[in-house]
């Protein structure tokens, strides 16, 4: 399917976005100093990358890095863009070039991408790590004059996003409308004891897709982990006999 007709089927889906509930949008422009947004604690972060929470949902954790060297994320009172060392850069948008990456801990759906300044015969890209790429071209946007657009897009937990643009535009982010749909997807280990017998349970937080073991070690100084299950993907309990003193558990993905 080509680009644009994937676009066509976003935008047919519009409706569907503005019926789900506990959307929020995740500000990324700079408000004021007594407003903190999600885009302050994205302020000035370059490649290495950092995370931080999303402070208009709670539980949700963003992870963002610049999309190369020299690049820094920069938060203005206008928009979210991106600034690199060198001429004619606009320093709260997305030139040529520069981009953004972001994950979250979660399952979010998209609905709704607002931007700033985008403007006729500019395009931007979002692609998701994994999915087709949404190209959205201006004349795609459902709101021009605030320039955004609706969507209907399910990213999985840990999926990387790159936000650039293309073509010579110049476009900066004024925030992303979420919906948390999912958990980690990940395990949560927990231990107790009945009689001198331990058992270690596992409690995964949204679907899990993965593979898991449990595994045991006497002293972490050992570093000598025993695997004590089959391979799991979902919730489950192990009761381990008390032989030892001391025991740490871990559960971790199954090599490919
Ligand atoms: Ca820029
Ligand atoms: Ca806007
Ligand atoms: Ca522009």
């Amino acid at each position: 399917m080509t680009a644009k007709g994937w676009i066509g089927s976003v935008v047919c889906l519009a409706g569907l976005a503005a019926m789900s509930a506990k959307a929020e949008m995740v500000v990324l422009e700079g408000v004021d100093a007594s407003t903190p947004t999600t885009g302050d604690l994205l302020d000035e972060v370059g490649e290495a990358g950092a995370t931080t929470n999303v402070v208009e949902i709670a539980g949700l954790a963003v992870t963002a890095r610049s999309g190369g060297a020299g690049q820094k994320i920069n938060v203005t009172s206008t928009s979210l863009g991106v600034t690199i060392y060198g001429a004619g850069d606009d320093t709260d948008a997305f030139d040529d070039g520069e981009g953004m990456v972001l994950s979250f801990d979660k399952a979010v759906r998209i609905n709704r991408i607002d931007f700033n300044g985008f403007e006729s015969n500019e395009t931007f890209v979002v692609e998701i790590e994994g999915q087709p790429g949404l190209v959205i071209p201006w004349t795609h946007l459902g709101n021009k004059s605030q320039d955004y657009i609706d969507t209907d897009v399910l990213v999985p937990a840990y999926t990387e996003m790159l936000f650039h643009t293309q073509g010579g535009s110049v476009v900066g982010l004024d925030g992303i409308d979420l919906s948390v749909v999912g958990g980690t997807g990940r395990p949560g280990l927990s231990f107790g004891w009945t009689n001198g017998t331990g058992r270690v349970a596992v409690a995964f937080d949204g679907a899990p897709g993965t593979n898991y073991i449990l595994q045991q070690c006497g002293t972490l100084a050992s570093n000598t982990w025993i695997a004590i299950s089959a391979p799991f993907s979902t919730n489950g309990e192990w009761v381990v006999d008390a032989t030892d003193a001391t025991g740490f558990f871990r559960a971790v993905e199954e090599g490919p």
